[in-house]
C-alpha cells in the first residue's frame, strides 16, 4: 500500500481497510529507518492511524497544522511528498527529525521545544479572522508537552477567545517517563469515561441536522451529558475553560478518527479532541519500553538492542558523583523537568525519592521552583539540556542570580549535540549565562573534573552552573586533576609560542593540537580555564604576555563566550602587541548531522585548526623573525656606522693630534 502513497490525495482514494494496511507499512517503514538512523521511535509509532485520519480529512493546502515538539511527524512526512527522502532522516543534509518550513509546504510551523503549537496554531487562527480565511487550524500536543506552562497559558487564552480551532490531545500517558501532575490525575478520569464512538457522533449529528429544533436538541443532549459528566468527573476542566471537549476517542481507529475530526470541523469555537494512543504502537518492544525507544540510536529489530554499545557518559557520571554527594549532604534535592533518565537521575530518585521532584516539561518551574527550595535551605540540583535552559532565562536571572542562591544548574549535552539538530543544539548557554551577575560558571575537562566541580559547587553556597557535553570523554582522561579553587584555572601544558586557552570538552582537544604544533616546533602552553566567570585573568594574562599568541577554542557561538572574554580581557589590559585566533561556532543555526561533521563544517576539527595554528603562528613568528633580523641588521649597521663615525672621528683626533705635534715640534723647534 506504501508504494501508492505519495501525497495526502492520494490517501484520500483509499476505503478503511486499506487505510489500515497503510498504517501496518508505515510502521515497519520507520521501524527499518529509525533503526538504522536513530530517531524517534515511539512517538511516531503511536500517532499513524492518527496522521492518517487528519490527512484524510482535512486539506493541508490550506488547512493548517501544528505538531508539538514535532518528533512526532514522520507519518507526515512519509505522507507529504517525503517518503524516499525520510531514508536519509537526521542525516546531514537530509531530512531533518523535526518540521522545518523550509522542507516542505505541509510544514506550517517549525518546532522541536515543547508545549509551542497552542500559541502558535491560536497565532494562525487569529490572523486567518483577521483575514477573513476560511481554513482549519490544528495544534496536536501530547499529555507531556501540554504540562508545559505555555501551553498551559495559550489554553486560558484560546478557551477564553473562543476562536475556532482545534486542540488534538495525542494521550499516550507517557512524557518521556511516565506522565505526572495534576493534569494527568484529571487525564487518568476523562481516560475511564465511555469511549467516543462513531454511533454516537452520528447520533449528534443527524440530530443537529433537524430544522430549527435540531440545534437546541443537541444543547440540551450536550447539558444532560454534560451533567452526567460531571457527576463522574468532578470539574469538566476543558468545558470549563471555553473548549468543547470530544472524546476520548480510540486513537487507533481510522474509522472514529475520522468521525470526530470531521464533527470538529463543524464547530465554530475551540474544540479539544481526546485521543488515548499508545506509545510503540504495532512493535512489542517499544510498546513494552516506550521511554527507552522514545528517542533511540540504530538499533536491531529483531532484539530492540542498541547497535553501538553506550559507553559511559557525561549525565551517568554526573548522576551518580550527585547520589554519593546526597548521602552525606541531606540538603541535596534534585528536580527534573521530565527528563529523569536523559539527565542521569534515575538512580538518585530511586535512591531518594522524597528529594528527587519531576515536575514534567516545565522548565520554568523548575527553576522557580528550585530558588525557592535553596531560600528555605535546601542545595537544588537542576540537570536541564543546555537548549531547554533557554525556557528558563529569567528564572535563573529574576530568582536565583538576584537572590544568589545556591541552586546548582547542571547544562547538560552542551555544545553541539548532533541529529536533532537546530533546535536542539546547545551552543548558546555560555553566551547567555556568561550575562548574569553572580553566577560562577564552569565546564569540566572530563569526567572526574565533572565530579570534582561538583562537589565544590555544593559547597560554594552560590548560584553555580556546570555544563557539559553529550556522550564520553573526548580522549584518555587526563592524569592532573589540580583542586577546584573558585576562579583559577590550571596550566595543563608549558610552552613559549603560543597560549592555548580552552574550556570543557575542547581541553582534550587543545592538548592534541598542542601535541601536532609540538611536531612542526611550535611550543604551545595549554591553559584550562575551567571557570568561565569568574575568569582567572592573571594567569591567563601572564601566559599571553609571554606567548604574544593566544588562540580560545570552544564548542559554544562565537559570540560572548570563552573568545569574547579573552578578547576583552587583552583589550581591557591595553596589551596591543598581542595577537588572537578564536575557535567556535559561528553567528548561526547549527542543523543537524553528526557531531563530527558538524565540527568539520564549522572548523572545530583537528585538521583545520591545526593547519590553522602553524599557518597564523609560524607566519608570525617568521614575521618576527624577519622583524628581528631586520632589528639586528638595522642595529649592525647603525653600530657598523657608528663605527665608521667613531673610526673617523678618531684619525681626525689623530690628524689634529699630529698637526697639534707638528705645529708643538715646531714651536719647539
Ligand atoms: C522545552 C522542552 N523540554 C524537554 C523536551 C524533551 N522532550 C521531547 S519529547 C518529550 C516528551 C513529550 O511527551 P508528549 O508530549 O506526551 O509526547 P509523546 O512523545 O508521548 O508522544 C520531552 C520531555 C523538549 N523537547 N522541549
Amino acid at each position: 500500500m506504501l508504494e501508492k502513497i505519495n501525497f495526502p490525495d492520494d490517501l484520500k482514494k483509499l476505503n478503511i481497510l486499506e487505510k489500515q494496511k497503510l498504517a501496518e507499512d508505515i510502521r515497519k517503514y520507520i521501524l527499518e529507518i529509525v533503526s538504522e538512523n536513530g530517531g524517534h521511535l515511539a512517538s511516531n509509532l503511536g500517532v499513524v492511524e492518527l496522521t492518517i485520519a487528519l490527512h484524510s480529512v482535512f486539506n493541508f493546502k490550506s488547512d493548517k497544522i501544528v505538531w508539538d515538539v514535532g518528533h512526532q511527524t514522520y507519518v507526515h512526512k512519509i505522507l507529504t511528498g517525503r517518503k524516499e527522502a525520510l531514508k536519509t532522516l537526521r542525516q546531514l543534509n537530509g531530512i531533518a527529525g523535526f518540521p522545518k518550513t523550509n522542507e516542505s509546504e505541509y510544514d506550517f510551523f517549525n518546532t522541536g521545544h515543547s508545549s509551542t503549537s497552542i500559541s502558535a496554531a491560536l497565532g494562525m487562527a487569529r490572523a486567518r479572522d483577521l483575514k477573513n480565511g476560511n481554513y482549519s487550524v490544528i495544534a496536536v500536543i501530547g499529555d507531556g508537552a501540554m504540562t508545559g506552562g505555555m501551553a498551559l497559558e495559550a489554553l486560558n487564552d484560546v478557551g477564553y477567545s473562543k476562536t475556532k480551532m482545534t486542540i488534538i490531545l495525542n494521550d499516550n500517558e507517557m512524557s518521556i517517563s511516565p506522565n505526572i501532575g495534576g493534569l494527568n490525575m484529571l487525564l487518568s478520569k476523562l481516560r475511564t469515561k465511555k469511549m467516543y464512538t462513531r454511533s454516537n457522533i452520528i447520533m449528534k449529528k443527524r440530530i443537529g441536522e433537524i430544522p430549527v429544533i435540531g440545534k437546541p436538541i443537541v444543547k440540551i443532549v450536550q447539558t444532560i451529558k454534560r451533567s452526567i459528566k460531571q457527576l463522574i468527573i468532578p470539574k469538566m476542566f476543558f468545558e470549563d475553560i471555553g473548549f468543547t471537549y470530544l472524546g476520548p476517542v480510540d486513537g487507533h481507529n481510522i474509522e472514529e478518527l475520522q468521525s470526530i475530526l470531521t464533527l470538529s470541523k463543524q464547530i465554530d469555537n475551540p474544540v479539544l479532541i481526546h485521543v488515548l494512543t499508545k506509545k510503540g504502537k504495532g512493535y512489542e518492544i517499544a510498546e513494552k519500553n516506550p521511554d527507552k525507544f522514545h528517542a533511540t540510536g540504530p538499533f536491531d529489530i529483531e532484539t530492540g538492542k542498541s547497535k553501538k554499545e553506550k559507553g559511559k557518559d557525561y549525565s551517568k557520571v554526573f548522576g551518580d558523583k550527585l547520589v554519593e554527594l546526597a548521602k552525606k549532604n541531606e540538603k541535596i534535592v534534585a528536580i527534573t523537568a521530565s527528563m529523569k533518565d536523559g539527565t542521569g537521575l534515575t538512580a538518585f530518585s530511586k535512591e531518594f525519592p522524597d528529594r528527587f521532584f519531576d515536575i514534567g516539561i516545565a522548565e520554568q518551574h523548575a527553576l522557580g521552583l528550585a530558588a525557592g527550595m535553596a531560600i528555605d535551605g535546601m542545595i537544588p540540583v537542576v540537570p536541564i539540556y543546555s537548549s531547554f535552559y533557554q525556557r528558563a532565562y529569567d528564572q535563573v536571572i529574576h530568582d536565583i542570580a538576584l537572590q544568589n542562591l545556591p541552586v546548582i544548574m547542571c547544562v547538560d549535552r552542551a555544545g553541539v549535540v548532533g541529529a536533532d539538530g537546530e533546535t536542539h543544539q546547545g551552543i548558546l548557554d555560555m553566551a547567555f549565562f556568561r550575562l548574569i551577575p553572580n553566577l560562577v560558571i564552569l565546564a569540566p575537562k572530563d569526567f572526574q573534573e565533572l565530579e570534582d566541580m561538583l562537589a565544590f559547587a555544593v559547597d560554594l553556597n552560590k548560584p553555580v552552573v556546570i555544563r557539559y557535553p553529550r556522550g564520553g570523554e573526548d580522549k584518555e582522561p587526563f592524569e592532573k586533576h589540580e583542586k577546584i579553587q573558585e576562579g583559577k584555572a590550571e596550566i595543563l601544558k608549558e610552552g613559549k609560542d603560543v597560549s592555548i586557552v580552552t574550556i570543557g570538552k575542547m581541553v582534550a582537544r587543545g592538548m592534541k593540537f598542542a601535541e601536532k604544533l609540538k611536531e612542526n616546533h611550535i611550543e604551545a602552553e595549554v591553559i584550562n580555564v575551567r571557570f568561565l566567570k569568574p575568569l582567572d585573568e592573571e594567569t591567563i594574562k601572564k601566559s599571553i604576555e609571554k606567548t604574544k599568541h593566544v588562540i580560545t577554542i570552544e564548542d559554544g557561538t562565537i559570540i560572548n563566550g570563552l573568545g569574547t572574554a579573552i578578547k576583552e580581557l587583552i583589550i581591557d589590559n591595553h596589551m596591543e602587541e598581542i595577537t588572537i585566533q578564536a575557535y567556535a561556532y559561528p553567528d548561526k543555526f547549527i542543523q543537524h548531522g553528526s557531531v563530527e561533521e558538524l565540527e568539520k563544517i564549522y572548523h572545530l576539527d583537528e585538521d583545520f585548526i591545526v593547519k590553522d595554528i602553524q599557518k597564523h603562528i609560524s607566519s608570525e613568528i617568521n614575521e618576527e623573525d624577519k622583524q628581528e633580523e631586520k632589528t639586528n641588521e638595522n642595529e649592525d649597521n647603525k653600530e657598523k656606522q657608528e663605527q665608521k663615525v667613531e673610526n673617523v672621528k678618531k684619525s681626525k683626533r689623530k690628524d689634529k693630534k699630529h698637526k697639534k705635534m707638528k705645529v708643538g715640534e715646531m714651536k719647539h723647534k
